[in-house]
């Protein structure tokens, strides 16, 4: 799963990538290089099982993050192009007011990504669109895209219009940028990272069907590079429980539709990322191809039942321990053993 930060120049995308990942690269209008950083996944789950079983390793889900290169002049087309891989977006949008003293506008930042991504979804639509009707050749296409030129036409991001399961499928390979799970991160500055964000901006997010998280890039840098005792005083200080871009890191994870299967035992306690909707072979799969091929059953205690009655023997004698087959679908939150045969 790769997930891009997006959004203008100056709206603080690669202060955030450093924030996030712990590199020190450099940022402003010098900083024009394309980073890739991954990144553990925040789990109090995992740490509490790690403290039920005491492992020897302990181990967090991934995800990578991208800070896209270039873009000096806004969002042009390469800067667009480079988005066309990922699989989800974050826009970084500008609310503290920049070194030029140039005043923050979140709703312009927010409304540019939206025409841009939407008018270049258009241009591959029509240009699509009249190859089709010279060459006759995939009418059921023709008429699916000349929808969806209509919707962008009427400036509806392409996420919000519904598609079958056959429509889907011919769409996916167009890697439409509109279509892309977005979520914002309204970069506010550092004396208002314990407040709401701006009511208008919630509104736009809201209409939109957007996730929303507010914090400040340059507060999380600084708080990311204290040692552990300096950043649990830090956010003592400042009323916060854990760093904001935890909770911006497990927004992006959800983003992805992804959910966490995990596995507990006195080796290893770990999150595994797992699509949403994932049967148990498959979801098996990611730890092991073997597991799969030789999938027999799932050992299945939910997080909560687990946590709560302190173990697994003790969810057994409390029938909360459940045996499931191949056709099961692993939720979040699943503490699974599998049993397989190779
Ligand atoms: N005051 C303040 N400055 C920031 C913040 N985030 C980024 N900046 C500054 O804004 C400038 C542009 O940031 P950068 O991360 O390079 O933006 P990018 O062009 O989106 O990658 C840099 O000088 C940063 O130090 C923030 O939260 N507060
Ligand atoms: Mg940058």
């Amino acid at each position: 799963m790769k997930i891009g930060l997006v959004g203008y120049p100056g709206s603080g995308k690669t202060t955030v990538f450093s924030a996030l990942t712990g590199l020190e690269v450099e940022t402003g209008y010098g900083g024009g290089k394309a980073h890739l950083g991954t990144v553990k996944v925040p789990d109090p789950r995992v740490d509490a099982l790690a403290s039920l079983y005491t492992p020897k390793k302990t181990t967090y889900a991934e995800v990578t993050f991208s800070d896209l290169a270039g873009g000096h002049e806004g969002l042009d087309r390469a800067v667009l192009n480079q988005m066309r891989p990922l699989d989800a977006l974050c826009q970084v949008v500008r609310a503290f007011p920049d070194a030029s003293g140039d005043p923050a506008d979140p709703l312009a930042e927010i409304e540019g990504l939206r025409t841009e991504t939407i008018l270049a979804d258009l241009e591959v639509v029509e240009n699509r669109i009249e190859r089709l009707r010279k060459d006759r050749s995939a009418p059921g296409e023709l008429a699916l895209l000349e929808r969806l030129g209509g919707e962008l036409e009427a400036e509806r991001a392409l996420r919000d219009v519904e598609l079958g399961p056959e429509e889907q499928r011919i769409v996916s390979g167009f890697t439409f940028l509109s279509q892309k799970p977005l979520l914002l991160v309204l970069n506010v500055p550092e004396d208002r990272v314990g407040e709401d964000a701006p009511a208008e901006v919630a509104e736009a997010a809201a209409a939109n069907g957007l996730g929303l998280v507010v914090l400040s890039a340059q507060v999380e840098m600084e708080i990311a590079q204290m040692d552990d005792d300096d950043q649990r005083e830090f956010l003592e200080s400042l009323g916060l429980g854990e760093p904001a871009r935890f909770r911006f890191i497990r927004a992006a994870y959800e983003l992805c539709d992804l959910i966490a299967m995990l596995t507990a035992g006195p080796d290893e306690c770990r999150s595994w990322p797992v699509a949403r909707g994932t049967p148990a072979p498959q979801a098996a799969g990611k730890i092991h191809s073997d597991i799969e091929r030789g999938f027999i059953r799932a050992e299945v205690v939910a997080y909560d039942d687990l946590v709560a009655l302190g173990s697994e023997a003790k969810c057994r004698d409390a029938g909360k321990l459940r045996v499931e087959g191949k056709n099961y679908v692993i939720e979040d939150g699943d503490v699974v053993h599998f049993r397989f045969n190779v």
